[in-house]
């Protein structure tokens, strides 16, 4: 059994309805959901948006492969109706955003996907939620 901490993010629609929809189908497909930090209400960082965020993080016990939570919370993101994907740090309005943030104590960088998130301590929005469900 591996633990997997997720960021969660949304600011469009009912932002509170996405959050729990995303976490209905993590402990869905992904694994069980042992711990949910607070929602909290933050400002758009790095663009610039009207909408406010709704930003969450989860710790999951998953016996999937890093590689497959990746897969699974992007079909999760598409299911949920995502459609603009952000890339090269230019960033869109979204219904949900599912970032892995932690697998174990792994320390991978492929193509695809890099753990541990290379921004998390940046981002307040992640670094308060995550410290939420870490301790
Ligand atoms: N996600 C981003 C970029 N900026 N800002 C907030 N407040 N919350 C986010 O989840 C967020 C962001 C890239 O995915
Ligand atoms: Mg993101
Ligand atoms: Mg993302």
């Amino acid at each position: 059994m591996h633990t997997l901490y997720l960021s969660l993010g949304t600011n469009l629609g009912d932002k509170r309805h996405n959050l729990e929809e995303a976490l209905r189908l993590i402990s869905e497909r992904v694994g069980m959901v042992e711990r949910v930090s607070r929602f909290m209400e933050t400002e758009p960082w790095g663009f610039q948006s009207t909408n406010t965020f709704l930003n969450a993080v989860c710790k999951v016990h998953t016996q999937l492969s890093p590689d497959d939570c990746l897969r699974i919370t992007q079909q999760i993101e598409l299911a949920m109706g995502r459609t603009t994907k952000s890339q090269g740090g230019i960033y869109h309005d979204r219904i949900i955003d599912i970032d892995l943030l932690l697998y174990d104590d792994l320390h991978i960088n492929t193509k695809r996907l890099t753990l541990p998130h290379p921004h998390m301590m940046e981002r307040e929005f992640v670094r308060v939620p995550l410290a939420e469900v870490m301790t």
